[in-house]
Formats: structure tokens, sequence, C-alpha cells
């Protein structure tokens, strides 16, 4: 290679070693500056490495430490391995090899692809959730939980795996498969350690409002939450004069409507209440349901199931007699297990009707021409008013919930209430690769918590880890570990492990004091560093992670460890990169880019530019590797303009003066590119750069002090290829102590418009162009803005209209 070429290879290689030999990224934990905390959604260290789709994320939070650091911030950007759990242990039994041993060689793997991005992280805080001085504190938080009364055993119906032998959260099983290795699933009872989460759900509902996170995540979480406001209902149980059958239903204005009800096959109320001559088909109506997943159940497309049981209730507005259905599209863990039945208004109950060949009627109005309730239910319409319903005829939805609901709580047969769908979490695991317990049980079957003194318990070193296949733990099988005496008391261990998300809910408090070994981190250093200022990760993650790790912040709040409500302020989830082909990128599918293959070829500046140039961040879109030819292309140009043949500093970076033209363009591209940087709006930055790039070609180079400027806008995206120039240009420090460059206002000011961007008439972002910028440009620029991307997304557009100087408007399909 020629003395003065672009030589990435040797450029990456000098100054990896360079920032690690000089800690150049190390966090300050006492410090004048303002603190910036960005973190990434730690890997779990897989057998298969990272491909390109996986450092999209990890890229763009590098981009924006460095480009908060360059602000003068103090940035912490650490990096983990969240390496329990059911992958690990799958892969391991795979290769037959200890989990340990390979999830070492893994994580060695991932960290050697990492550094080989040149990603400014604090490795001195690398932290490993399967480290015996890391789940010590995992267990050590597991008994706050604990003492706090928020960890319980139950005996619960849970999804059984036999082939993975190992319970599952709901979230694990997808159709009655597992999510790992697809293998049914059934439903068992055992004991259980569960968190009650629920005893949070307000709170996780309510500060979601202060968060800057995608709305559409907001949603899911809300969603997920699912908090409904209705009403109980007491129905009589012909026969059974001291029992009753209790509702939950969102519209108690539909209660002269219901003409059967139906509970839960696994209500307790079915063996009693069934009667002999329906026993056997009930019982066997039961049975066929313990095999199906929730969602096999509900899914609305299916065709609705039951069973009668021969028993009928009251219903307590008018005294009619309905039959009682066992069905299964009524689950046991949602309301009560139980729900009123009114087919003309609720779809489920109205196909049910139909199939069992029950009344329909129509208690709510849809206006002078209603439709024939048996072909269709008039479903979930508010906005009728309600007939055929006695004292509540001729009231809207709102008054006759509030009427109906006033008269069933004075006659002592109702009352309003809220249910929420968000269950108790199951945290315990009948596999071998995660953290112990830290307690154990007496013979009486009493809890025995250990003391703080004595965590960890150390998750024993096993022979054969495999799963039994039978219900009975790995652990279990270890009687010198299980059997112990403490404080005098002889006590058998907890064998349970816990569930993958244990050391995922907490660990970036601990980058915050990784080394500590007295306690899991000092409460100043948590002042300084919480909350975590932008947290970068999939959007795959937007329930359960992100769900359980607030609500674990939540309790260390509670006990005063935390100083903040909520963990994550601002949190961005990148896009997904498909395959060339523009399918998912898989092993499977053949479609797999590795990095390091393309570091090898193109080197990392140009694999990180190119993944921030490809589109929009949170925008799903294809790889294509002759991209990357591209901006290699701008690299280049950028090291001739400043480097010669000789590798010295460059005539064209070395002007006496500046055209005045180089001098704007630098001027509003200083601008821009923090702007962009700064709103995530990368591939726009990255734009900009090159057209400035092509200004200084055509103006035949640029003064010293302009190239040490441009370098530095550069520097968060290419940072190796900028600090060899940043050298070149005769700087003796490197760029991360450097300071963003500042620009003459006057320059920028004159010739920029803002306009406003509309989606169908309203306003959804505004934009600031140059204001002789062509139409391509401008609605380049509008659809780029997050406000409108989110209306435009999936969308067909109809028409782009610009009226320059004042309005970008898009009509879309709705
Ligand atoms: C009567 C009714 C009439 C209903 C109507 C709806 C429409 P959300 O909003 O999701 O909370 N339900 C109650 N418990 C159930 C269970 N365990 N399994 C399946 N469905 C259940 O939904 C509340 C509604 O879902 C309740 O209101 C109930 O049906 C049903 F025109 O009661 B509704």
């Amino acid at each position: 290679m020629e003395k003065g070429s672009y030589d990435f290879k040797s450029i990456e290689e000098k100054w990896q070693s360079y920032w690690a030999n000089h800690k150049s990224f190390r966090a300050e934990d006492k410090s004048t500056k303002s603190k910036y905390y960005v973190l990434d959604m730690f890997p779990y260290p897989s057998g298969d490495g990272l491909h390109v789709g996986h450092i999209e994320g990890y890229t763009a939070s590098d981009v924006m430490a460095r480009f908060k650091r360059l602000q003068g911030f103090n940035v912490l950007h650490p990096m983990g391995w969240d390496a329990f759990g059911l992958p690990a242990e799958q892969y391991a039994i795979k290769t037959n090899t200890h989990p340990r041993v390979t999830t070492e060689r893994n994580v060695n793997v991932f960290r050697q692809q990492i550094k080989s991005m040149g990603f400014s992280i604090d490795w001195d805080r690398e932290i490993n959730t399967t480290d015996p001085n890391y789940y010590k504190w995992t267990q050590w938080i597991f008994l706050k939980l604990y003492n706090k009364g928020l960890a319980y055993i139950s005996d619960s119906a849970v999804n059984w795996c036999p082939q993975l032998g190992t319970v599952l959260a709901d979230e694990e099983v997808t159709n009655g498969l597992s999510e790992v290795g697809g293998f049914p699933v059934e439903k068992r009872k055992i004991k259980q350690w569960v968190l009650k989460i629920t005893e949070y759900a307000d709170r996780l509902l309510d500060d979601l409002e202060g968060l800057d996170w995608p709305e559409s995540t907001k949603e899911m979480q809300r969603n997920w939450i699912g908090k409904s406001v209705g009403c109980y209902i007491d129905f009589a149980i012909e026969g059974f004069p001291k029992k009753h059958l209790q509702v939950f239903t969102t519209r108690h204005d539909t209660l002269f409507g219901v003409t059967f009800c139906v509970i839960a096959p696994e209500h307790p109320l079915t063996s009693l209440i069934t009667t002999k001559e329906y026993q056997s088909k009930v019982d066997d109506y039961v049975q066929k349901t313990l095999q199906k997943s929730d969602l096999e159940r509900t899914g609305l497309a299916l065709q609705k199931t039951g069973q009668f049981t021969g028993a009928h209730a009251i219903n307590p507005a008018n005294g009619k007699k309905v039959p009682i259905f066992v069905a299964d599209y009524v689950l046991a863990g949602y309301g009560t297990g139980a729900v009123m039945g009114v087919p003309g208004h609720d779809e489920r109950d109205h196909e049910f009707a139909l199939n069992y060949k029950l009344d329909i009627l129509r208690v709510v109005s849809s206006g002078s021409n209603d439709e024939d309730i048996h072909k269709a239910a008039y479903s979930n319409n508010k906005q009728g008013h309600i007939v055929n319903s006695d004292f509540l005829n001729g009231l809207s939805h709102k008054e006759a919930c509030e009427r109906i609901g006033q008269w069933l709580e004075e006659k002592g047969v109702g009352k309003t209430g809220i249910t929420y769908r968000l269950r108790d979490w199951i945290f315990s695991r009948q596999r071998y690769w995660g953290e112990p317990f830290p307690l154990a049980h007496d013979k009486d079957g009493n809890v025995v918590p250990m003391t703080d003194a004595d965590l960890p318990v150390f998750l024993p070193e096993m022979e054969d880890f495999k799963p039994t296949g039978t219900l009975e733990t790995p652990l279990a099988k270890i009687s010198a570990w299980k059997n112990i005496e403490y404080k005098g008391q002889k006590l058998q261990r907890e064998t349970n492990i816990m569930p993958q998300w244990a050391g995922s809910c907490w660990y970036y408090l601990r980058y915050i004091d990784p080394k500590n070994d007295h306690e899991a981190w000092a409460k100043d250093k948590e002042n300084y560093w919480m909350p975590v200022d932008l947290y970068i990760g999939g959007v795959e993650h937007a329930n359960l992670h992100l769900l359980y790790a607030r609500f674990w912040h939540k309790v260390l709040f509670d006990c005063g460890l935390v100083s903040h409500k909520e963990p994550f302020k601002k949190l961005v989830h990148q896009g997904i990169i498909l395959g060339e082909n523009n399918e998912k990128m898989s092993k499977s599918r053949g479609n797999v880019v590795s990095p390091t293959t393309v570091i090898k070829e193109w080197g990392a500046d140009s694999l990180r530019l190119y993944e921030m140039f490809m589109g929009p961040l949170e925008a799903v879109k294809p790889w294509q590797t002759q991209g990357i030819a591209g901006v290699n292309r701008f690299l280049k140009r950028v090291w001739r303009l400043i480097v010669d043949e000789n590798g010295n500093l460059a005539s064209t970076a070395n002007l006496k003066k500046s055209s005045s033209l180089v001098e704007t363009a630098l001027a509003k591209t200083i601008k821009k590119v923090g702007e962009d940087t700064e709103a995530f709006r990368f591939n726009t930055a990255i734009s900009a750069m090159m057209e400035f790039t092509n200004t200084v070609y055509k103006e035949e180079g640029l003064t010293r002090k302009q190239a040490e400027d441009f370098i530095l806008l550069l520097a968060p995206y290419a940072p190796h290829t900028c600090e060899e120039i940043w050298e070149k240009l005769g700087n003796t420090q490197s760029l991360s102590v450097a300071l963003w460059p500042k620009f003459d206002a006057k320059l920028v000011v004159d010739d920029m418009c803002t306009l406003s961007v509309m989606v169908n008439g309203k306003l959804r972002g505004t934009i600031t162009v140059a204001k002789n910028a062509d139409n391509v440009s401008v609605l380049a620029e509008a659809k780029a803005q997050e406000g409108v991307q989110r209306h435009l997304e999936a969308k067909v557009i109809k028409k782009e209209i610009v009226v320059p100087g004042r309005v970008v408007n898009f009509v879309v399909e709705d």
C-alpha cells in the first residue's frame, strides 16, 4: 500500500489500540460536566456471533455517545452480556458443552466483534450476568422483593414444555408452541415463584406519560397492562342459594340483553354446578381445553366451541333464567373467568349463540334502520341508545352504565370495578443455567431467606445439566447442594432458578458501579448517572424486558435505593435490517451478513457509515453490499482532500484563505449535522456532509481550520478515519477530548425557511430547509421527520404538494 493511501486496516487497528491504552472513553464518576448515559440493550451472546443487523443499534448509540462527548458531556457508554437463560442453555445442550464454557467462548467472540467496530465503550465497566459478583446482587434485589411481600409461591397452571423441560411465560409461547425451538406446550400445575407486578399496574401505566418513548411502544405497554373499567355483576345460580356466578363486563348497559352465561372451563364452579346428565361431556371439554394456549382459545377467527352444563343463572336485572355454558373463549385468568353472554352486541357471543341456537336480543339501537341482529352483532357501539331494557331505555351508553351500576350496587348484586390484563409474573424456571434463588424451605414448607451476608448462593458446577424431562429441576439432583444446614436448621434449597429476564432487570444500575463488592451500587453514583438518558434497542422488547425492568426499578425506588421513578428517559428502537433478498436475516435463510467480513473488505468506518446512511434509524430496510462501496468512496474523497500521496497534509486542506461559498456551506453543514444527529436523523446528516465535500472539491479546497471543523462533524460516524486525519491536521490530542465546532449564525439564517408538514390536513411537524431547496429534497426532508414518518408508515401516498416556503402536504389513503 502506498504511503498516503487510505489504509483503513492499519488506521483502525492503530486507533482501537490507542483508545484502549489511553482509556479514552472512561466515564468519570466525579465530574463538573453534565452527564449523559447512553445504554444499549445488552446482547445475549449466542453461538452465531453478531450480524450486521445487530450492530445497527450499537452504531447509533455510539454516534450519540461520541456526539455528546464532543458537546462537552461526561458520557457513560457501557457494554455487557446477558448470558444466563434458555438460548445459552439450548446452545450448550446442542453442542454438548457446559454452558459456562460456551458462554465464555461466545462472549469472547462478541467482545472482539464489538471492539472491531470501534465503539466508544468504557470497557472497565463490562459486566456479565452469569458472574457471581453480578448475580449476587440479582439475588439481593430478589430478597428486597420477597421482603416487601412481592414474591410468593403459587400452585398455578403454567405452560409446560416437555421437550425443553421447563415452564415458559405466556410471552414465550406462540400458537401453543415454544418461541425457542417450536416445541408443543401444555398446561400443568406446579409450585412457582411469582412476582406481584400487578400491584404496580397503575403506576406502570401512569408513569408512561412522562417518558420520551415512541408512542407506539407506550401503547403496547398500555395494552399489555390492559386496564378495563367495568362492572362485577352477581348472577344467582338456580339450585345453589348460597353461591353466585360473578361476571366481569365493560358493557353493563347491555345487561337486559343477556341470553346465556359462559364460564371458563377451569372455573371453580364448573364441577359444582354441572348436572349429572352433562358431567361426562363437560369433563371431556375441560380436558381438551387444557391442551390449548390462551392464544388458540381467544382468536377471533376461531370457531367458538362450548358445552352446556345443565345449570342456569338468573339475570339480576329482570329475573330471567339463562343457561350456563363452559367455553374456552372465556379465559380463567381474566376478570372473574366468567362472562354474561350478550349476543346482540358482542361478536364472540354472537357467534356462540348462532352455534348453539341461543336467543339474540337487541338492547342498543343503531338508529332508524336497525339491521337484522341475527345476521351480525351490533358490536361495541357505544353511540346508540338503549332499547328493550326497562328503566334504561333511551339512555346513552354512558348514562346507562352509570344507572345500572348504581342500581346493582343498591341491590347488593354488583359493583363497578377495574380489571387488568396484566398477570403476576411467573418467576421460576426448571432449568440449570440461571440465578439460584437465595432461599430455602424447612420441613414444614416455610420459606427461609438467606441473609445478605450469605450471598451469593453459587450456582453449583454440574456435569449433567440437561433438563430432566420431568417437572424435577436439574439442581434437585445434587443433594449435597440442595440439603443444607443453615443457622442450626436442616433446610432444602429452592431448586428452581430465576428466568432469563432477571439479570436484565437492573444491569443498567450495575454499570454505574460495576466493581463495588460491598453494595450493588453506591448511592451518590446512582444519583449522578441515573436516569439513563438514551436507551437503544429492538422493539421486540417493548412489552417484557421494558415492563419488567420498570417494575423492578419502581420497587427499588420504593426501597429508597434509586432516586428516580423511571429508569429510561428516552427510548429509541432501531429498525430491522433485512437480508439482501428482503427477508429476515437468519442462518436458515442463508442471507446473514457478518460484520467481520464487511470490516475486512471495507473497514469498520465504512460499515458504520453505511449502517447509518441506509435510511431512517427506525425503518425496516434491506442490506445492500454495494451501498457500502458508495460510503467508502466518500471516505476516500474526504481522505484525499486532506491527506496527500505522501501521507502529509494536502494543499487542498491548507488554503490560506477560504472561498465565501465554503465558509457559508460549512456553517450550514455544522448546523444541520448537529441538529440531525441530535434528532437521530443520521442519514440526512451524512448526506449533508457528502454535499459539503462536493462543494469543497468544486471550490478547490478549504482552510485547515475548516478542515478541522468538518472532521469534528464526521467523527461520531467514522471515528478511526477522523482520528487519523485529525492527527495529520497537526493535533496532538485525540478527538475524544475535542469539542463540537461553532458556526457563525449570520451565515445560516438568511436563506433558510421553515415549512409546516401536514398529513391529510393535520399538522405533523415542521422542517427547516434552504429557501432555494428543490422539491425532491424538501419532500425527502419532510418524510424523514419523526412525527410525519409515523403517519406515513405503511400508507399509500396519493399526493405530495409543496408550497415553497410555506407548507408540505401529503395526502394518504386512510
Ligand atoms: C358483556 C358484553 C357485551 C361485553 C358487549 C362486551 C361487549 P376488555 O375491554 O378487554 O376488558 N370478558 C370478560 N371476562 C372475560 C374472560 N375471562 N374471557 C373472555 N372474555 C371476557 O373486555 C371486557 C369484555 O370481555 C367483557 O364485557 C366481557 O364481555 C368479556 F356488547 O360483557 B363483555
